[in-house]
């Protein structure tokens, strides 16, 4: 039986950089996540006959969660719910899932790299046929209907087993409930050569992957250890729980601080790797080399021909704005087609659907390729492993050679998290009143030859989004970025975003050859007057 609730809209609903992200009792409200499911549902086309994909990062209310979606996509007359066993799909899974089996769509339950259990995070959001997440104007139309709604419809029935693989009947919706691992595992299987990388572990070359006990533990430990051989063990925190253990699964360099110091240590493995709370996410580290992810775009970007997915070579590569110009250089270098789009996966989708490129990468941990259209941890360490066994020389070794073919891009991100709301949008409303008193202003050898509000024009399907950060560039080349974070769930958060080239001098700590950009950060926004802050809390 399908029941309709009348309800009424609940404030806060405005999906993010991706999907919509609350702290879990926010979540737990009644109606919440069924209103917003609702207005998901009503922004979709026909939902008849469709195939629907769910799973989340196993997050604490992960599989409350799934049930209420579950009665809620019968009540919308789909015909087939593809589910995770245990409610687990990461985010890259999902969306393969989506493309191989033409689904109309998918709902992923995550709110990624925050923390998660009861007092923790909790979010919500719908990727479309193409596998990606949702673009604005769809993501415009569900804010819309959460604004507006009035009742909801799900069906009266008892919750499914979502602990045993197998197809069972709710409400007239085939519900299928799959390894979430399997068809992740073939698709890898086809980019990447197995066989070598196999040769390479053979061979005695170490990893530590770190899954932080979230959604990729299951994933890493079946392809890295089961088909691989990576010795066991080499995936730790590999079991996903409900609170990730308490960590924050945020795989930067102070949530990873223990697998960076073992990167640095003289027990330090070939490469130490770790992904986020859904599993898109990467870290890498080699031994005695943390590479940061803007580099680590351009070097698998410069490489990718050597793994057998990619060996005819790549169309182009995007990145997100306030990733450094690494990749730039290689795509000039390579004349290939290079794109600078908002921060959000959601920007590379229609490029990737037009075939104008074939990688993507943001700094913010995240690299992809047109194998999904989600940004995916695992693929890019499996890549690195491709291109170390067929290359076999170490992490240390590839990125000096590759600063040495294309120069260094020093870049470091300096985040001011949970800050107070109302004086860090002043600070980016002030900054934006003042471009052009900004532009040409001198710094001792420093000038700002462009200040900006960066907008893009989407050349596939014309559409702009403007206020994607301010820049201000500089004559040699420089770049600081100010841009407020669209996924934190208090506060606000502020990035600063620092580069430099340097074609030739490639040995600086990057936090001494930013330095001058640091000071001239501080003096153009005040950083620390509209912070309250004296340093960032995260700088990667
Ligand atoms: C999400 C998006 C990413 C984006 C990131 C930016 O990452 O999927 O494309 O780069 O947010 O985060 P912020 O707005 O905080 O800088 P994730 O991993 O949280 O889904």
């Amino acid at each position: 039986m399908i029941l309709t609730v009348a309800t009424t809209p609940i404030a806060d609903q405005k999906p993010g950089t991706s999907g919509l992200r609350k702290k879990v009792q926010v979540f737990q409200q009644a109606h919440y996540l069924a209103n917003f499911v609702q207005a998901t549902f009503d922004a979709l086309e026909s939902k008849t006959g469709q195939t629907l994909v769910l799973g989340g990062d196993g997050r604490y209310f992960n599989r409350e969660a799934i049930q209420i979606v579950l009665k809620m996509a019968a009540a919308a007359g789909f015909a087939r719910v593809l589910v995770g066993q245990g409610g687990i799909l990461s985010t890259p899974a999902a969306s393969n899932l989506i493309r191989q089996n033409k689904a109309m769509g998918g709902i992923v339950l995550s709110a990624s790299h925050n923390p998660g259990g009861p007092d923790g995070d909790f979010g919500i959001k719908y990727n479309v046929g193409n596998g990606g997440p949702a673009p604005e104007k769809v993501t415009d139309a569900i804010f819309a209907n959460t604004k507006t709604i009035r009742r909801y419809f799900i069906a009266d029935a008892p919750d499914v087993n979502l602990d045993a693989v197998g197809t069972s009947d709710l409400a007239g919706l085939k519900v299928e409930v799959l390894n979430p691992v399997a068809a992740y595992e073939a698709l890898m299987r086809q980019l990447f050569d197995f066989d070598a990388i196999k040769a390479l572990f053979a061979g005695g070359f170490t990893i530590r992957f770190d899954a932080m006990s979230a959604v990729t533990g299951p994933y890493a430990k079946a392809i890295l250890e089961g088909a691989l051989g990576a010795r066991q063990g080499s995936v730790v925190h590999g079991q996903p729980l409900p609170d990730f253990g308490g960590h924050h699964p945020d795989p930067n360099l102070v949530h990873c601080a223990d697998l960076y110091a073992l990167a640095m240590s003289p027990e330090a493995p070939d490469l130490c790797a770790a992904s986020d709370g859904d599993g898109d996410r990467n870290l890498i580290i080699g031994r005695g080399q943390f590479v940061t992810p803007s580099d680590s775009l351009a070097i698998l970007a410069a490489n990718a021909h050597l793994a057998p997915g990619y060996k005819a070579g790549i169309t182009g590569i995007a990145r997100s704005m306030p990733t450094s110009a690494a990749a730039d250089r290689v795509a000039h270098k390579r004349g290939i087609n290079i794109f600078e789009t908002p921060t959000g996966w959601k920007y590379f989708g229609n490029l990737l659907d037009a075939n104008l490129v074939t990688l993507c990468g943001e700094e913010s941990a995240g690299t992809g390729s047109n194998h999904v259209r989600e940004k995916d941890g695992l693929w890019a360490v499996l890549l690195w492993l491709n291109i170390l066994a067929v290359r076999k020389q170490s992490v240390q070794q590839i990125v000096a050679a590759h600063w040495a073919e294309f120069g260094r891009n020093y870049y470091t991100r300096h985040d001011y998290e949970e800050v107070a709301s109302a004086p860090a949008h002043e600070l980016i409303d002030r900054l934006r009143d003042n471009l052009a008193n900004l532009k040409g202003r001198k710094f001792g050898m420093q000038e700002i030859a462009e200040a900006d509000d960066f907008a893009y024009h989407d050349t596939v399907d014309g559409s702009i989004s403007r206020h994607q950060g301010i820049r201000l560039l500089f004559k040699d080349g420089a770049r600081i970025v100010f841009r407020l974070s669209g996924t934190g769930t208090s506060g606000a958060t502020l990035r600063l975003y620092l580069e430099r080239y340097d074609a030739k001098n490639f040995g600086l700590d990057a936090q001494i050859a930013v330095a001058d950009l640091i000071a001239i950060a501080e003096e153009v926004a005040m950083i620390r007057h509209y912070t309250s802050r004296d340093q960032p809390s995260v700088i990667t």
